[in-house]
């Protein structure tokens, strides 16, 4: 049933027992996500499934441009199984291109639109990608090319390079064909229990973990997500958050809106004045924001400018939500709040629409699934009941079981009954609603990007005059948590400031988002009892 060669680089699959369980309930299908776009262009055909700037697609039209653009990648030796790292903005292109994969059942591997060439590298190596679509808003940014010919990528018998420009006809940005394939020479023979595609976890070791999702569970989440926020054919969803971070893409995301026959509008930026002008012109009704977002448009002179009243829930997550901020949201937008509390690697919680006030603005919810499992632990792995606060693990039918190809990491992320150890602090309440009260794991969550301190530790370690450096998150009104580098110089002195790490990291081409907000010169750190670093000590 697995493909061998995902067993071979260490895919852990679903144990039988889980997996018959799932498939009985029938939470698992034998749909993949073309044969889910199929029948959505039976279905919708000619009502809009995205729109653009001045571009739009129909289900239809975006079932047939994904055809047009499968035979592309086809032609140009792309095959069935095959990883194809996939980096755009919010960008229409990015739908036909994901669907074009998925139409010649190649793998699209979503990488985030900040990650540099340092981190697409890794990637490439731990995905074995065959190579990389790169869709670009202008011709100003780098292209795939430019950012493969920054590494060498060994043992790939194929490197498959490309970029699309979106313009302003959708004919124009795509690659003009003599021929297209047919539908039945398109037919892939992946089924839904393979992995469909992989996205990449926030990470807690530095570099971005793979996370392999198969067909099946990724459209079960979507199906139960598309139930808890009630999309039908008239939502109009604001996309406002990067079009491949799991959140927009399913929770329920642009995926969801397609699910249900509604129309996705694209923002490709997050500037409060284009967004509500958008809410405005298309009557939007539904977006996903993190709070760093959210307090941004709440701050913002533009808000009585233009008629919001489309609005009928916010959502918010990826990120700790203030209950003053959600309380705020609920009262100046007079929409329904909607918390959601998930993670790339599966588990998703939501508050439900019919929740009260209190509900909504002190928990994250509940999980999307009966079959979901939540555990609260203590730092021994005890279950503990209901209102302590433990480490919350989770196991479930759309969850994973292992990162891809880390074998190490997943005897440290899992735990020998197959669950997942989120890293996340928090209870469950007597009506069994997620609390997340903090974090285990060592990272910053800036914006609702996640930054693993120790990497950018090491990059400034390797500045010549830097003797050592602890880089924390600290508390910030806006960005939720802001990256803060506290640096030991060899020698007393040196010009260090924060212009030039800035300009040192952003010539090691790693995210943008990663960069230190602030930085402060020290003489020494403050140590814990073991001689660790104090970090606590240092915020
Ligand atoms: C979402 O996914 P990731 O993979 O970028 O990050 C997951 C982590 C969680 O483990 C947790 O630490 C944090 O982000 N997080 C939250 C949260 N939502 C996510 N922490 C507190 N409150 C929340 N509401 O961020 C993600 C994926 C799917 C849906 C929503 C968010």
């Amino acid at each position: 049933m697995f493909l061998e060669q995902d067993i071979q680089q260490g895919y852990v699959p679903f144990p039988e027992s889980r997996a018959r369980q799932y498939r009985e309930q029938g939470c698992w299908q034998s749909q993949t996500h073309f044969q889910m776009l199929a029948d959505l262009a039976l279905r919708y055909t000619d009502r809009i499934a995205a729109i653009q700037d001045d571009k739009q697609l129909s289900y239809q039209q975006l079932y047939r441009l994904a055809i047009h653009y499968g035979s592309y990648l086809k032609q140009k030796g792309v095959r069935e199984t095959d990883f194809v790292l996939l980096q755009s903005p919010n960008v229409i292109e990015v739908f036909i291109v994901i669907f074009g994969l998925y139409a010649i059942g190649a793998r699209p591997v979503f990488c985030l639109h900040g990650h540099g060439s340092y981190e697409i590298e890794n990637i490439a190596r731990q995905s074995r990608a065959v190579g990389m679509i790169k869709l670009c808003a202008s011709d100003n940014e780098p292209t795939a090319s430019e950012i493969c010919d920054a590494f060498s990528v060994p043992n790939f018998n194929l490197w498959f390079r490309d970029t699309l420009i979106s313009q302003h006809s959708l004919e124009a940005s795509l690659p003009q064909l003599k021929q297209v394939v047919s539908e039945s020479d398109l037919q892939a023979q992946s089924t839904a229990e393979d992995i469909a595609f992989l996205q990449l976890s926030g990470g807690t070791t530095g570099l971005p973990k793979l996370i392999p999702r198969t067909h099946a569970d990724y459209i079960y989440s979507i199906k139960k997500s598309v139930e808890v926020t009630g999309l039908n054919p008239e939502t109009k969803q604001l996309v406002v958050l990067p079009v491949m971070h799991n959140f927009c893409m399913s929770s329920p995301g642009f995926l969801g809106v397609f699910y249900a026959g509604g129309t996705v509008i694209l923002s490709r930026v997050l500037h409060p004045r284009i967004c509500f002008e958008l809410i405005e012109k298309y009557k939007i009704q539904q977006v996903s924001l993190v709070p760093a977002i959210a307090t941004l448009w709440l701050n913002s002179e533009s808000l009585t400018d233009y008629d919001l009243s489309s609005l009928a829930v916010v959502q918010v997550g990826g990120a700790k939500l203030l209950p003053s901020l959600a309380e705020q949201i609920i009262k100046i937008f007079n929409v329904k709040l909607q918390q959601v509390y998930g993670m790339a690697e599966g588990l998703v919680n939501f508050t439900h629409l019919d929740d009260t006030d209190q509900i909504t603005i002190q928990t994250q919810g509940k999980k999307l699934s009966h079959l979901d499992e939540i555990r609260i632990t203590d730092h021994d792995g005890q279950a503990l009941p209901n209102n302590a606060i433990g480490h919350i693990q989770t196991r479930g039918p759309y969850t994973i079981n292992g990162y891809y190809n880390l074998a190490e990491i997943n005897r440290r992320s899992f735990t020998e009954d197959g669950f997942y150890k989120t890293g996340d602090i928090g209870y469950l309440d007597d009506e069994l609603n997620i609390v997340v009260t903090g974090r285990e794991k060592e990272q910053i969550n800036r914006s609702g990007e996640k930054i693993t301190p120790s990497e950018v530790e090491e990059f400034i370690l390797q500045h010549p005059r830097i003797k050592d450096v602890c880089v924390i998150g600290v508390r910030d009104e806006s960005l939720g948590e802001r990256i803060k580098a506290i640096i030991i110089p060899k020698t007393e002195h040196h010009e260090i400031n924060l212009k030039n790490i800035r300009h040192f990291l952003m010539s090691k081409n790693i995210s943008h988002f990663k960069i230190p907000d602030e930085i402060e010169i020290v003489a020494d750190f403050k140590y814990t009892h073991v001689g660790k670093v104090n970090r606590k000590e240092l915020g």
